[in-house]
Protein backbone atom coordinates (compact mmCIF):
# COMPACT_ATOMS: atom_id res chain seq x y z
CA UNK A 1 0.00 0.00 0.00
CA UNK A 2 1.34 2.88 -0.99
CA UNK A 3 2.00 6.04 1.69
CA UNK A 4 -0.68 8.20 1.00
CA UNK A 5 -3.14 5.54 0.59
CA UNK A 6 -2.28 4.08 3.88
CA UNK A 7 -2.48 7.65 5.55
CA UNK A 8 -6.17 8.22 3.82
CA UNK A 9 -7.63 4.74 4.89
CA UNK A 10 -6.16 5.85 8.66
CA UNK A 11 -7.48 9.14 8.05
CA UNK A 12 -10.97 7.56 7.29
CA UNK A 13 -10.77 5.25 10.01
CA UNK A 14 -9.58 7.78 12.92
CA UNK A 15 -13.00 9.90 11.40
CA UNK A 16 -15.23 6.97 11.66
CA UNK A 17 -14.38 6.17 15.34
CA UNK A 18 -14.82 9.83 16.29
CA UNK A 19 -17.89 9.94 14.50
CA UNK A 20 -19.07 6.25 16.38
CA UNK A 21 -17.74 8.11 19.56
CA UNK A 22 -20.26 11.27 19.17
CA UNK A 23 -23.33 9.20 18.05
CA UNK A 24 -23.45 6.86 20.77
CA UNK A 25 -21.40 7.94 23.92
CA UNK A 26 -23.45 10.83 25.81
CA UNK A 27 -21.84 12.90 28.72
CA UNK A 28 -24.14 14.00 31.67
CA UNK A 29 -23.58 16.77 34.12
CA UNK A 30 -25.80 16.09 37.47
CA UNK A 31 -26.38 18.77 40.08
CA UNK A 32 -26.50 17.68 43.83
CA UNK A 33 -26.73 20.23 46.85
CA UNK A 34 -25.34 17.99 49.30
CA UNK A 35 -21.62 17.64 50.89
CA UNK A 36 -19.51 14.61 50.66
CA UNK A 37 -20.44 11.47 53.16
CA UNK A 38 -24.72 13.30 52.36
CA UNK A 39 -27.01 10.18 51.71
CA UNK A 40 -27.73 11.74 48.90
CA UNK A 41 -24.13 12.40 47.59
CA UNK A 42 -23.27 9.20 48.19
CA UNK A 43 -26.52 7.38 46.26
CA UNK A 44 -25.74 9.63 43.31
CA UNK A 45 -22.08 8.82 42.78
CA UNK A 46 -23.50 5.45 42.61
CA UNK A 47 -26.19 6.18 40.19
CA UNK A 48 -23.39 7.54 38.33
CA UNK A 49 -21.24 3.92 38.34
CA UNK A 50 -24.24 2.34 37.85
CA UNK A 51 -25.52 4.36 34.49
CA UNK A 52 -22.02 3.40 33.24
CA UNK A 53 -22.34 -0.26 34.07
CA UNK A 54 -25.66 -0.76 32.64
CA UNK A 55 -24.76 0.70 29.40
CA UNK A 56 -21.68 -0.27 29.14
CA UNK A 57 -20.57 2.74 28.84
CA UNK A 58 -22.74 4.47 26.06
CA UNK A 59 -23.61 6.96 28.57
CA UNK A 60 -21.46 8.73 31.31
CA UNK A 61 -22.49 10.98 34.19
CA UNK A 62 -20.17 13.29 35.95
CA UNK A 63 -21.78 14.74 39.27
CA UNK A 64 -21.21 18.02 40.53
CA UNK A 65 -22.13 18.22 44.98
CA UNK A 66 -22.39 20.62 47.38
CA UNK A 67 -24.17 22.91 45.26
CA UNK A 68 -21.36 23.98 42.89
CA UNK A 69 -23.31 24.28 39.41
CA UNK A 70 -25.80 27.06 41.39
CA UNK A 71 -28.90 27.20 43.80
CA UNK A 72 -32.09 24.50 43.94
CA UNK A 73 -34.38 26.59 42.19
CA UNK A 74 -31.74 27.75 39.37
CA UNK A 75 -30.63 23.92 38.84
CA UNK A 76 -34.12 22.92 38.34
CA UNK A 77 -34.37 25.53 35.50
CA UNK A 78 -31.13 24.12 33.88
CA UNK A 79 -31.95 20.45 33.78
CA UNK A 80 -35.91 21.58 32.29
CA UNK A 81 -34.26 23.39 29.85
CA UNK A 82 -31.43 20.73 29.25
CA UNK A 83 -28.72 22.74 30.38
CA UNK A 84 -28.14 19.97 32.69
CA UNK A 85 -29.27 16.71 32.48
CA UNK A 86 -29.23 15.44 35.85
CA UNK A 87 -30.42 16.64 39.38
CA UNK A 88 -30.96 15.24 42.92
CA UNK A 89 -33.93 17.41 43.49
CA UNK A 90 -36.20 18.56 46.81
CA UNK A 91 -40.17 18.47 45.31
CA UNK A 92 -40.24 21.93 47.53
CA UNK A 93 -38.64 24.19 45.13
CA UNK A 94 -40.21 21.87 42.03
CA UNK A 95 -43.89 23.38 43.44
CA UNK A 96 -43.70 26.90 42.16
CA UNK A 97 -43.27 25.27 38.64
CA UNK A 98 -45.35 22.28 38.64
CA UNK A 99 -48.69 22.44 40.58
CA UNK A 100 -49.40 18.92 40.99
CA UNK A 101 -45.60 18.59 42.69
CA UNK A 102 -46.64 21.19 45.25
CA UNK A 103 -49.34 19.42 46.99
CA UNK A 104 -46.43 17.28 48.92
CA UNK A 105 -45.56 20.82 50.12
CA UNK A 106 -48.63 21.23 51.80
CA UNK A 107 -48.02 20.93 55.92
CA UNK A 108 -48.78 18.23 57.34
CA UNK A 109 -50.35 16.65 54.50
CA UNK A 110 -48.70 12.99 54.67
CA UNK A 111 -48.65 11.05 57.91
CA UNK A 112 -45.21 10.25 57.72
CA UNK A 113 -42.51 9.03 55.52
CA UNK A 114 -44.20 5.69 54.69
CA UNK A 115 -47.29 7.00 54.03
CA UNK A 116 -45.23 9.37 52.07
CA UNK A 117 -43.79 6.55 49.34
CA UNK A 118 -47.37 4.46 49.88
CA UNK A 119 -48.56 7.64 47.26
CA UNK A 120 -45.69 8.12 45.53
CA UNK A 121 -45.81 4.49 44.91
CA UNK A 122 -49.82 4.60 43.55
CA UNK A 123 -51.89 6.66 41.41
CA UNK A 124 -50.92 10.05 43.64
CA UNK A 125 -47.17 9.72 42.17
CA UNK A 126 -48.04 9.08 38.73
CA UNK A 127 -50.28 11.95 38.80
CA UNK A 128 -47.03 14.17 40.11
CA UNK A 129 -44.93 12.82 37.60
CA UNK A 130 -47.10 13.40 34.80
CA UNK A 131 -47.16 16.79 36.10
CA UNK A 132 -42.94 17.29 36.23
CA UNK A 133 -42.56 15.20 32.73
CA UNK A 134 -44.89 18.05 31.30
CA UNK A 135 -42.97 21.02 32.78
CA UNK A 136 -39.88 19.21 31.53
CA UNK A 137 -38.76 16.86 34.22
CA UNK A 138 -38.80 12.79 34.25
CA UNK A 139 -38.61 11.56 37.95
CA UNK A 140 -36.81 8.40 37.74
CA UNK A 141 -36.79 7.17 41.28
CA UNK A 142 -37.74 8.77 44.79
CA UNK A 143 -35.62 9.21 47.52
CA UNK A 144 -36.09 10.12 51.52
CA UNK A 145 -35.82 13.45 52.89
CA UNK A 146 -37.06 12.51 55.97
CA UNK A 147 -39.28 15.12 58.29
CA UNK A 148 -38.52 19.29 58.20
CA UNK A 149 -38.94 20.37 62.05
CA UNK A 150 -38.59 24.16 63.29
CA UNK A 151 -35.30 25.34 64.73
CA UNK A 152 -33.97 28.57 66.24
CA UNK A 153 -31.24 30.09 68.36
CA UNK A 154 -33.61 31.60 70.99
CA UNK A 155 -36.31 29.57 72.32
CA UNK A 156 -38.57 25.72 72.19
CA UNK A 157 -41.06 25.75 70.19
CA UNK A 158 -44.51 23.81 71.67
CA UNK A 159 -47.32 26.03 70.12
CA UNK A 160 -47.91 28.10 67.34
CA UNK A 161 -47.50 31.38 69.66
CA UNK A 162 -43.72 30.53 70.40
CA UNK A 163 -43.39 30.94 66.22
CA UNK A 164 -44.84 34.57 66.67
CA UNK A 165 -42.46 37.12 65.75
CA UNK A 166 -39.49 34.82 64.73
CA UNK A 167 -38.07 35.64 61.21
CA UNK A 168 -37.65 31.75 59.97
CA UNK A 169 -35.69 31.07 56.97
CA UNK A 170 -38.10 28.75 54.01
CA UNK A 171 -37.24 27.40 50.63
CA UNK A 172 -38.66 29.85 47.86
CA UNK A 173 -42.11 28.41 47.66
CA UNK A 174 -45.09 30.60 48.42
CA UNK A 175 -46.87 27.66 50.33
CA UNK A 176 -44.05 27.34 53.36
CA UNK A 177 -44.27 31.56 53.37
CA UNK A 178 -48.05 31.09 54.24
CA UNK A 179 -47.16 28.49 56.22
CA UNK A 180 -44.82 30.47 58.83
CA UNK A 181 -47.35 33.84 58.03
CA UNK A 182 -50.45 31.46 59.45
CA UNK A 183 -48.19 30.93 62.63
CA UNK A 184 -47.31 34.49 62.91
CA UNK A 185 -43.86 34.28 62.21
CA UNK A 186 -42.02 36.40 59.50
CA UNK A 187 -41.12 33.82 56.54
CA UNK A 188 -37.61 34.47 54.74
CA UNK A 189 -37.20 32.77 51.39
CA UNK A 190 -33.26 32.18 50.79
CA UNK A 191 -31.02 30.11 49.09
CA UNK A 192 -29.55 27.17 51.45
CA UNK A 193 -26.36 28.05 51.09
CA UNK A 194 -26.50 31.34 52.78
CA UNK A 195 -28.95 29.75 56.05
CA UNK A 196 -25.53 28.79 58.37
CA UNK A 197 -24.02 32.92 57.56
CA UNK A 198 -28.17 34.60 58.16
CA UNK A 199 -28.34 32.24 61.37
CA UNK A 200 -24.99 33.43 62.39
CA UNK A 201 -25.66 36.78 62.26
CA UNK A 202 -28.99 36.59 63.16
CA UNK A 203 -30.72 37.88 59.95
CA UNK A 204 -32.72 35.48 60.79
CA UNK A 205 -34.06 33.68 63.77
CA UNK A 206 -34.63 30.21 62.60
CA UNK A 207 -35.29 27.38 59.82
CA UNK A 208 -36.49 24.23 59.56
CA UNK A 209 -35.03 20.87 57.94
CA UNK A 210 -34.63 17.55 58.32
CA UNK A 211 -31.83 15.97 61.15
CA UNK A 212 -28.94 15.67 58.53
CA UNK A 213 -29.46 18.75 57.26
CA UNK A 214 -29.56 20.71 60.27
CA UNK A 215 -26.54 18.79 61.34
CA UNK A 216 -24.44 18.49 57.84
CA UNK A 217 -24.86 22.33 57.49
CA UNK A 218 -23.34 23.25 60.98
CA UNK A 219 -26.86 25.36 61.66
CA UNK A 220 -27.19 23.48 64.85
CA UNK A 221 -24.15 25.26 65.98
CA UNK A 222 -25.90 28.46 65.29
CA UNK A 223 -29.55 27.54 66.23
CA UNK A 224 -29.39 25.26 69.14
CA UNK A 225 -33.36 24.68 70.02
CA UNK A 226 -35.15 21.74 67.97
CA UNK A 227 -38.74 21.36 68.04
CA UNK A 228 -39.86 18.34 66.24
CA UNK A 229 -42.85 19.24 65.08
CA UNK A 230 -42.09 17.84 61.45
CA UNK A 231 -44.65 19.94 59.67
CA UNK A 232 -43.28 18.85 56.21
CA UNK A 233 -42.20 15.52 54.57
CA UNK A 234 -41.37 16.20 51.20
CA UNK A 235 -40.12 13.82 49.04
CA UNK A 236 -36.94 14.05 46.76
CA UNK A 237 -36.20 12.98 43.00
CA UNK A 238 -33.59 12.15 40.87
CA UNK A 239 -34.63 14.01 37.56
CA UNK A 240 -34.07 13.83 34.11
CA UNK A 241 -34.40 16.45 31.52
CA UNK A 242 -37.35 15.09 29.45
CA UNK A 243 -36.22 15.40 25.94
CA UNK A 244 -32.83 13.92 27.03
CA UNK A 245 -34.77 10.77 28.68
CA UNK A 246 -37.10 10.19 25.45
CA UNK A 247 -34.04 10.57 22.81
CA UNK A 248 -32.87 7.21 24.65
CA UNK A 249 -33.39 3.62 22.99
CA UNK A 250 -36.06 1.65 25.64
CA UNK A 251 -32.83 -0.50 26.76
CA UNK A 252 -31.05 3.12 27.81
CA UNK A 253 -34.31 4.16 29.51
CA UNK A 254 -34.47 0.87 31.26
CA UNK A 255 -31.11 0.59 32.77
CA UNK A 256 -31.45 4.75 33.96
CA UNK A 257 -34.45 3.76 35.78
CA UNK A 258 -33.15 0.80 37.32
CA UNK A 259 -29.68 2.60 38.13
CA UNK A 260 -31.74 5.31 40.03
CA UNK A 261 -34.23 2.71 41.33
CA UNK A 262 -31.34 1.16 42.77
CA UNK A 263 -29.72 4.20 44.25
CA UNK A 264 -32.75 5.23 46.01
CA UNK A 265 -32.39 1.58 47.99
CA UNK A 266 -29.00 2.38 48.73
CA UNK A 267 -30.24 6.22 49.68
CA UNK A 268 -33.52 5.18 52.26
CA UNK A 269 -30.93 2.35 53.89
CA UNK A 270 -28.07 5.18 54.25
CA UNK A 271 -30.90 8.02 55.28
CA UNK A 272 -32.12 5.83 58.13
CA UNK A 273 -28.44 5.39 59.58
CA UNK A 274 -27.67 9.32 58.95
CA UNK A 275 -31.09 10.30 60.74
CA UNK A 276 -30.13 8.48 63.70
CA UNK A 277 -25.94 9.77 63.88
CA UNK A 278 -26.89 13.13 63.35
CA UNK A 279 -29.20 13.14 66.15
CA UNK A 280 -26.92 11.65 68.56
CA UNK A 281 -24.10 14.14 66.93
CA UNK A 282 -26.26 17.57 67.40
CA UNK A 283 -27.26 16.24 70.80
CA UNK A 284 -24.01 15.39 72.19
CA UNK A 285 -23.09 19.17 71.08
CA UNK A 286 -25.56 20.40 73.44
CA UNK A 287 -28.86 21.00 71.21
CA UNK A 288 -31.69 21.54 73.16
CA UNK A 289 -34.31 19.38 71.80
CA UNK A 290 -38.19 19.11 72.34
CA UNK A 291 -40.79 17.10 71.39
CA UNK A 292 -44.48 18.93 70.52
CA UNK A 293 -46.88 16.89 72.65
CA UNK A 294 -50.11 18.29 70.96
CA UNK A 295 -49.66 19.36 67.36
CA UNK A 296 -53.47 19.78 67.14
CA UNK A 297 -52.70 23.80 66.88
CA UNK A 298 -50.07 23.74 64.00
CA UNK A 299 -52.29 21.46 62.09
CA UNK A 300 -55.17 23.71 62.59
CA UNK A 301 -53.41 26.64 61.79
CA UNK A 302 -52.70 25.71 57.84
CA UNK A 303 -56.37 25.82 56.83
CA UNK A 304 -55.79 29.08 55.13
CA UNK A 305 -52.97 28.12 53.55
CA UNK A 306 -54.96 24.65 51.81
CA UNK A 307 -58.10 26.72 51.31
CA UNK A 308 -55.72 29.11 49.39
CA UNK A 309 -54.22 26.21 47.65
CA UNK A 310 -57.16 24.50 46.30
CA UNK A 311 -58.92 27.94 45.61
CA UNK A 312 -55.76 28.69 43.07
CA UNK A 313 -55.75 25.31 41.52
CA UNK A 314 -59.07 23.55 42.01
CA UNK A 315 -58.10 21.01 39.49
CA UNK A 316 -56.03 20.00 42.15
CA UNK A 317 -58.49 19.07 44.93
CA UNK A 318 -58.71 14.74 43.89
CA UNK A 319 -54.97 14.72 44.39
CA UNK A 320 -55.00 16.38 47.89
CA UNK A 321 -58.50 14.32 48.69
CA UNK A 322 -56.60 10.94 47.42
CA UNK A 323 -53.55 11.50 49.23
CA UNK A 324 -55.63 12.14 52.27
CA UNK A 325 -57.84 8.80 51.81
CA UNK A 326 -54.52 6.93 51.25
CA UNK A 327 -53.71 5.01 54.29
C1 LIG B 1 -32.63 19.75 52.37
C2 LIG B 1 -32.90 19.25 50.97
C3 LIG B 1 -32.32 20.19 49.94
C4 LIG B 1 -32.83 21.59 50.18
C5 LIG B 1 -32.57 22.00 51.61
C6 LIG B 1 -33.10 23.40 51.90
O1 LIG B 1 -32.34 17.97 50.81
O2 LIG B 1 -32.67 19.77 48.65
O3 LIG B 1 -32.18 22.50 49.33
O4 LIG B 1 -33.14 21.07 52.50
O5 LIG B 1 -33.65 23.61 52.97
O6 LIG B 1 -33.25 18.91 53.30
O7 LIG B 1 -32.93 24.29 51.04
Amino acid sequence: MNQRLSQTLLGAAAALTLAAGTVSAAEWRGWNIHVPGYPNTIAMDRFAELVAEKTGGEITLQMFHGGTLGSQPDAIEQVRIGALEIGNFNLGPIGPVVPEANVVSLPFIFKDVDHMFRVLEGEGGKMIAAGMEKKGLVPLAWYDAGARSFYNSDHPINSPEDVKGLKVRVMNNDLYSGMIQQLGGNPSPMAFAEVYQALKTHVVDGAENNWPSYESTGHFEVAGFYSLSQHLIIPECVCINADVYHALTPEQQKAVREAAEESAVLQRKLWAEREKASREKVEAAGVKINLISDKAPFQAAMGPVYEKFLADNPDLRPLVELIQATP
